[in-house]
């Protein structure tokens, strides 16, 4: 499934340890979502929660976003529509450099050296089934510039964030990304806090192609709004869809 990412306005974050809620069907109406969290996620979680996602909205894409090797396998490669790797600008070297490059040593590698060895990314549950899986994952990164800015979220505590950006560093992660990086996603991500729209204001001046997610303690319509008129493409619901499903609809922007 190809992702229209331009007509994204409404993405949800599913956390794979917590629990749906109770009427999870409300999830039908946002445009694309993301399965990942920061703390206790598995790859039986992370594959439990894609299946249930597609048995509620089978033509939802829907996302994996792992940070750690062991989430990933074969089977949630295969559930999900893709696997969406951060890259953190202000997290420490493993979480922007690190990780990319032993995966993709892992691939560059001859498929007869592959078998035995492990992908620091991915795990031995991927390289276990052999060089296809690794190849199939290759294929279906999607590579996110990420900057996290609530320093006291639990996304920054696993990406080694000790430090949040300006907004003059923000909108220089931003254009490196469309420019010099060329990933598809550029995330302000202030998991568990609302930040307002200062950060998105100053990265969409330099974003054209690159997509710009802004998530975090978005939990009304307003916020939403806000942040939408401030530049983002779209923006991520995470706890509102978990907490309070009624709100979490509220977010989710009228059709135009
Ligand atoms: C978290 O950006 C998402 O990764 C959403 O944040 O949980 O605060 O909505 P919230």
């Amino acid at each position: 499934m190809d992702i229209a990412w331009h007509d994204i306005r409404h993405v949800t974050k599913v956390d794979p340890a917590k629990p749906l809620p109770a009427n999870p069907g409300v999830i039908a109406d946002t445009d694309l979502v993301i399965v990942g969290g920061s703390d206790d996620v598995t790859e039986a979680n992370t594959l439990e929660t894609i299946r249930a996602i597609d048995d509620i909205a089978p033509d939802l894409p829907v996302l994996q976003e792992p940070y750690s090797a062991t989430q990933v396998s074969t089977d949630t490669i295969d559930a999900a529509t893709a696997i969406a790797v951060p890259a953190v600008y202000n997290g420490d070297r493993t979480n922007f450099v690190g990780k990319h490059l032993d995966l993709f040593t892992e691939v560059a590698r001859k498929p007869d050296e592959l078998t035995g060895s492990t992908v620091p990314l991915v795990g031995d549950l991927v390289t276990s089934k052999g060089v296809d899986a690794v190849a199939e994952l290759a294929t279906n990164l999607i590579a996110e510039g990420y900057v996290i800015q609530h320093l006291d979220s639990a996304a920054a505590t696993v990406s080694g964030v000790e430090t949040a950006y300006t907004p003059a560093q923000v909108a220089g992660a931003a254009l490196a990304t469309e420019t010099f990086y060329d990933f598809p996603i550029f995330y302000v991500e202030y998991s568990g806090t609302y930040g307002g729209p200062e950060d998105v204001a100053s990265a969409a001046r330099y974003l054209d192609e690159t997509v710009l997610l802004y998530g975090g303690g978005i939990d009304t319509r307003e916020k939403a709004t806000t942040i939408l008129e401030a530049g983002a493409d779209a923006i991520v619901v995470g706890d509102c869809f978990h907490d309070d499903p009624g709100t979490y609809r509220e977010t989710i922007p009228p059709q135009s």
